[in-house]
């Protein structure tokens, strides 16, 4: 395609494509571990980074880099770099931007492990951290030390959706020349494009809504510039956290289709957040598209629409909401997000159960939450499902 184009959706089916000799309309599965060198001199040339040919797929592949061309584009940043999960993602970034006596400031709703791992692992090596409620951005700009290295967001935060205004966060974060790294995992560069607020860097677990067939776990972490870039890739490289070639394959197949998943997904949300909200049963609902979302505003602005994640509680707490949970039939009780499957799960007990009680407490993660992942199912079929569940919670 020698025409310039730039509509996501363009971009999404096209932008990448290896052109090889034999003219395949989809790119080839380089299924190598290493790739022959012309001669000594070439090997060593591109050892010395003035080639560019392949050396060796833990360093790079061409299905590999296809997929990272992609995913760069869609978000506008400089380059980006895949991993073998979303968590291999979240890692090169700290392992990057975080060192013995260095400090993080993040949001307190993470993905749980995102948190975890601070907290259980890196703290064996001297990394101090801080986790505030940073949908005030006011929070953030207390909790930066001399030290602080790394500014770490998500938004809409898993599971408690809360939004965090970019813009100001960057602001503060600058003024100190410290980076921003946003886990844009729950909007897909589709629904945000935390560039545009001037972030550094922008992380998503793959496994989500980029594949979006739930059949397999995978990352990638964009630079927004080249200094940023130059920082991360030797992580990939050294912790083995590369992405294989095959997984590479399906996660560039799955991305072509993803602004039209999340359009339907998201249509279907939004009935199915109105649905939870009127519903007796049901105390309270959190989703970016309902004017009750406390920052339903600012999502506006920041978000070009309010995504498939919806997070609720029952009037009943935990024991309703677990009678709800074992009684969907259309939708799966599995964790995970972002597929074309309605998924449901209680994080307090799954995904953030590691946490401490208190600081899930203190991040708003409550016992009775529920979290539904709203898939591209018929909607009707989605809210009787519901519906039946509800009745029995
Ligand atoms: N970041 C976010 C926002 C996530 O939701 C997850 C996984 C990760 C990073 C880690 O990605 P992975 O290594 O699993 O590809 N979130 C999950 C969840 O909410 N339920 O199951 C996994």
């Amino acid at each position: 395609m020698n025409q310039e184009y730039e509509g996501f959706n363009s971009l999404a089916v096209h932008a990448g494509t290896i052109n090889d000799a034999q003219g395949s309309a989809v790119a080839p599965i380089y299924q190598t571990s290493t790739f022959r060198f012309n001669d000594a001199d070439h090997g060593a040339r591109c050892f010395a980074g003035e080639d560019n040919g392949y050396i060796y797929t833990r360093i790079g592949n061409p299905t590999i880099g296809d997929l990272e061309h992609a995913v760069a584009r869609l978000e506008n940043g400089y380059g980006s770099i895949a991993a073998s999960s979303g968590m291999a993602a979240v890692n090169m970034v700290y392992l990057a931007f975080l060192g013995q006596g260095k400090h993080l400031v993040a949001h307190n709703s993470l993905y749980g492990p995102s948190r975890g791992v601070i907290e259980s692992m890196y703290v064996r090596f001297g990394v101090e951290s801080t986790f505030v409620d940073a949908t005030n951005a006011e929070n953030v700009a207390k909790a930066i030390r001399p030290n602080t290295s790394l500014i770490y967001l998500e938004t809409p935060a898993n599971p408690t959706m809360g939004i965090t205004d970019l813009e100001a966060v960057v602001k503060i974060a600058h003024k100190h020349q410290i980076p921003v790294c946003v886990d844009n995992t729950f909007c897909s560069p589709y629904l945000q494009q935390p560039f545009d607020f001037g972030v550094d860097m922008v992380l998503h677990s793959m496994t989500k809504f980029i594949n979006g067939h739930a059949d397999i776990v995978a990352g990638i972490v964009v630079a927004r510039t080249r200094e940023i870039y130059d920082k991360l890739r030797p992580v990939m490289v050294n912790m083995g956290f590369n992405m294989d070639p095959h997984q590479a394959w399906l996660t560039r197949r799955g991305l072509k289709t993803l602004g039209i998943r999340i359009d339907r997904a998201q249509e279907n949300a939004i009935k199915v957040a109105a649905f939870l909200e009127n519903h007796p049963k049901v105390q309270w609902v959190l989703y970016p598209g309902l004017p009750s979302h406390p920052q339903y505003e600012l999502g506006k602005r920041q978000m070009k629409g309010p995504g498939t994640m919806i997070s609720f509680g029952l009037h009943g707490g935990l024991e309703a909401g677990k009678r709800m949970m074992n009684s969907v039939q259309l939708a799966l009780l599995a964790v995970s997000l972002g597929g074309i499957e309605t998924l449901i799960q209680h994080p307090a007990s799954m995904t953030h159960s590691k946490l401490s009680k208190e600081a899930r407490l203190a991040a708003g993660i409550t016992d009775g939450l529920v979290r539904l992942s709203v898939g591209i199912e018929n909607v009707e079929d989605i809210i009787a499902d519901l519906s039946q569940a509800l009745e029995k919670a």
